[in-house]
């Protein structure tokens, strides 16, 4: 079928099950066979290719699979020519410049003539370029953080998530060089038909997204304090009131991002708001 996308995603790996989440998510029914290359969704015209990730923008870029979804750090390394559909959210991380806790480092400039381990030269040398710092670029495959305790070099640059790796190996971090999460990748010349597919995806899954980062909240406010509570809550214009039984009191509905709820919880009590009950949201259409 014309219209059929071919899905690359991560075999196995820090990306694959958030990715097949994601799918699933946007009520995508497939099955995976262990071990299987392939597999294809019975619901949606859309092909599996599982790989590695560090071969996805390659098959994407060559047309082998139309789509991929992968971390932006590795899109950027081998700088393929695809297109950036959506950013999605999941496995954030950063590739972050770090050296022996015990060095006094100050600046970028305390870089200069370092021997820096990386799996990630190409986005390292753009960054010691823009920065016009002379560096050796060591380029391994694995295990960086062990290589200034083992004399190979005296940074490494990295990708960074809680940190705990670079602590356990006696580093500190000292230079943010690039912040990535996993994104949805197409070749740049999709036909008509499969543009048509993609557009339905990234439709499903910016609709899952959306609700995964919102709220639905609704709380009973003493009508004296509706036009405060409406002032407290962002980026609502017109949140739904109604009346309760008992007079002098509406239940107030709104949306609320969730990063933002936590900061907001304590001003709605203060402001008057009671019973407050946070509902999670399965899709949001907008
Ligand atoms: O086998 P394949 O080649 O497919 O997988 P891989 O081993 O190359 O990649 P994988 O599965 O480890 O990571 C896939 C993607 O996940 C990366 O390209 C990033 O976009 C993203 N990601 C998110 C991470 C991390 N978080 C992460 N913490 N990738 C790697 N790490 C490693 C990092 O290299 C370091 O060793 O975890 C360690 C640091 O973690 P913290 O939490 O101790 O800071
Ligand atoms: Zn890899």
């Amino acid at each position: 079928m014309e219209n059929v996308l071919r899905l690359a995603v991560q075999k196995s790996g820090r990306l694959s099950d958030d990715s097949l989440k994601l799918i699933r998510e946007c009520g995508i029914s497939f099955t995976q066979a262990v071990g299987k290359l392939k597999s294809e969704a019975y619901n949606f015209p859309l092909e599996f290719l599982f790989l590695r990730d560090d071969d996805i923008p390659q098959y994407v870029a060559e047309g082998i699979a139309d789509i991929g979804i992968v971390g932006e750090n590795v899109l950027l390394e081998t700088g393929e020519n695809v297109q950036l559909v959506e950013k999605l959210g999941f496995s954030k991380c950063r590739l972050a410049i770090a050296v022996p806790r015990d060095f006094g480092y100050e600046s970028v400039e305390d870089l200069q003539e370092m021997s820096i381990a990386t799996s990630y030269p190409r986005i390292l040398q753009s960054f010691l370029d823009k920065h016009q710092i002379q560096a050796h670029i060591h380029e391994i495959s694995g295990s960086v953080e062990i290589a200034p305790s083992i004399g190979l070099a005296n940074a490494i640059c990295d990708i960074v998530s809680s940190g705990s790796t670079l602590m356990s190996n006696g580093l500190k971090e000292v230079e943010l060089v690039f912040k990535s999460e996993a994104i949805l990748i197409a070749h740049p010349q999709l036909s008509e038909a499969k543009t048509q597919t993609l557009n339905q995806l990234q439709f499903r899954i910016q609709s899952v997204n959306r609700a995964n980062n919102n709220k639905y909240i609704l709380m009973n406010v003493p009508n004296e304090s509706i036009p405060k509570i409406i002032d407290i809550l962002p980026g609502m214009k017109s949140p739904t009131v109604v009346p309760l039984a008992m007079s002098g009191w509406s239940s107030l509905h709104s949306v609320v991002q969730e990063d933002e709820f936590w900061k907001i919880i304590e001003q709605l009590r203060q402001a008057g708001a009671q019973g407050i009950l946070v509902v999670p949201i399965e899709k949001m259409i907008l």
